[in-house]
């Protein structure tokens, strides 16, 4: 078994939770074009980018748009989510996240963000922590969306370490898929129903230590 040198982090639902804003813009924009989905369905959403997002809503509401209303109903909803998230201070981090991503600094650990959403570097810069990371790949650089592997293999090329070295930390469905697909160690934030597939599943970064985590998958 490999050893772990280092952790990537999803950002939504693992450090930040911006779900309940991306839930709160794409159900009000639905609204508007007549469509309603339950918080169940916006599981199927997270990680997921933008434009895919939206449209698995308009398909939910069987509903076409041309490309030009396409783009601008995704301009729409990223300038709502924008004002949730210019509201969001510091203590919106998630509990226990920034001590989490501390001490796996602490330990030597590689540090690597791994985000579908091009607003990652706006997000990390608003908690003050983009210092941590030594790579950031996020929407700005990625083309497949999970639960293809792809941001997660340009996260293990940019801190040159192999994908079974490294951890990923996933909050949504597609983000576990594409880790997995990767070759990657896993860990699932969120509940254990919902993320089976992951190795470890804790409901949050202040439920497990960086060494905790290392020495449950070294056993
Ligand atoms: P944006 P993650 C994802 O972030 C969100 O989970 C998903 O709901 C969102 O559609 C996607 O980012 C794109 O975000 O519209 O800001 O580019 O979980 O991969 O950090
Ligand atoms: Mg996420």
């Amino acid at each position: 078994m490999a050893t772990i040198k280092g952790f990537i982090f999803d950002l939504d639902g693992v450090i930040v939770d911006t779900a309940k804003f991306h839930f709160k813009a794409w159900h009000r924009l639905a609204q508007d074009l007549g469509i309603d989905f339950s918080e169940e369905e916006n599981e199927q959403l997270k990680g997921v980018s933008r434009r895919e997002s939206l449209q698995k809503i308009l398909d939910w509401g069987q509903i076409k748009l041309s490309e030009s209303e396409f783009e601008k109903r995704m301009a729409q909803k990223n300038d709502w989510y924008l004002e949730f998230v210019r509201e969001m201070g510091q203590e919106e981090a998630l509990p226990g996240a920034k001590e989490f991503l501390r001490e796996s600094a602490q330990l030597d650990l590689a540090i690597g963000l791994g985000s579908a959403s091009k607003n990652a570097r706006l997000i990390l810069d608003l908690l003050e922590i983009t210092p941590l990371f030594q790579t950031i790949i996020d929407g700005t650089v990625v083309s497949q969306s999970k639960p293809d592997p792809e941001v997660f293999l340009k996260g293990a090329e940019a801190l040159q370490m192999e994908p079974k070295s490294l951890v990923v930390f996933e909050d949504s469905l597609a983000g576990i898929e594409a880790a997995r697909r990767g070759g990657f160690r896993t860990v699932g934030i969120g509940s254990k129903s919902i993320l089976q597939d992951a190795e470890i599943v804790v409901s949050g970064l202040d439920q497990i230590s960086p060494v905790e985590v290392i020495n449950q998958l070294n056993f």
